[in-house]
C-alpha cells in the first residue's frame, strides 16, 4: 500500500519509521511519504493561511497550495482515496480501518488553524474518492496526530505487518466486545491474585470466563457497543 500525508509539519510522521511500521516500510509492505505543504507555495513567506470570508476567529488554509500538493501526489498514482482528518467527519472505527486497508493508495490531508477551504475537499472529490474522518469527539490542534493513529490502525491489518500471535489481538474489536482482562506471572502480586480459573488448565472454563468478562466489561464501560 502507498500512503502519502500532506502537512505543514511533515516531521510529525517520523514516528512511522519506528517499530512495526518502520519494519513494514523496510520490507516494502507500505511505501509512506510525508509532504510539506509549504513546498507548494510560491511567495517569499510560503503562505498557507488567510482570513475567512464572512468573518470569524482565526485563519483558514488557502486552497492554492493544497491544489498543487494534491495534483503532485495524485498524478503518478491513478486511483487514490483522499482522507481529510477533521472533527466534523465520520468517527473512525475498526470497520473503517478494515475497509481502508483494502485500498492501494491513501492520501492524508492534514489541516491546521481553523481548517481548510471547503473547495479543496470538493476539488479532491472531483479527482478521487474522498472521506472526511474524525479520530474521535475531541478537538486537536491539527490533523497530523489523527492521521498517524489512523495510519497505524490501517497498516497493522496489512498482510505481513504483524506476526500471527499479535494479529489475534484484533479480535478485541472485531467481535464487537471489549477485550477480557489478562494476567501473567507471578500468580500472586502485592496481595492481588490471578483469577483461579486461569490457573486451572480447564480450557472450556477459561474460554467461558473470558467471554463473560468481555460481556460484563462492555456493559459497564461501553454499553453503546451492545446496541
Ligand atoms: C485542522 N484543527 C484537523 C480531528 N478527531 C479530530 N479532532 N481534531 C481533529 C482536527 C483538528 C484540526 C484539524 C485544524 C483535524
Amino acid at each position: 500500500m502507498r500512503i502519502d500525508a500532506i502537512s505543514i509539519f511533515p516531521e510529525y510522521f517520523g514516528v512511522l519509521d519506528i517499530s512495526l511500521l518502520g519494519k513494514a516500510q523496510t520490507k516494502k509492505l507500505i511505501a509512506f511519504e510525508a509532504h510539506d505543504l509549504r513546498n507548494y507555495t510560491h511567495d517569499k513567506h510560503r503562505t498557507v493561511d488567510d482570513s475567512p470570508y464572512g468573518g470569524g476567529a482565526g485563519m483558514l488554509m488557502k486552497p492554492e497550495p493544497w491544489g498543487e500538493a494534491l495534483d503532485s501526489v495524485l498524478s503518478d498514482a491513478g486511483e487514490a482515496t483522499v482522507i481529510f482528518t477533521s472533527p466534523a467527519g465520520e468517527v473512525f472505527n475498526q470497520k473503517m480501518a478494515r475497509e481502508l486497508a483494502t485500498e492501494k493508495h491513501l492520501i492524508f490531508a492534514c489541516g491546521r488553524y481553523e481548517g481548510i477551504d471547503q473547495r479543496v475537499v470538493d476539488y479532491a472529490a472531483s479527482k478521487s474518492n474522498v472521506r472526511v474522518i474524525s479520530m474521535g469527539d475531541y478537538v486537536l490542534n491539527g490533523g497530523e496526530v489523527a492521521a498517524i493513529a489512523m495510519i497505524e490502525a490501517i497498516a497493522r491489518l496489512l498482510p505481513g505487518v504483524i506476526g500471527n500471535a499479535e494479529s489475534l489481538v484484533e479480535e478485541s474489536h472485531s467481535d464487537g466486545l471489549l477485550e477480557y482482562p489478562s494476567f501473567t506471572k507471578p500468580p500472586s502480586w502485592r496481595g492481588f491474585d490471578v483469577p483461579e480459573v486461569l490457573l486451572s488448565g480447564n480450557h472450556a472454563a477459561i474460554a467461558q470466563w473470558r467471554k463473560q468478562q468481555q460481556i460484563e466489561r462492555t456493559k459497564r464501560v461501553r454499553p453503546d457497543l451492545l446496541d
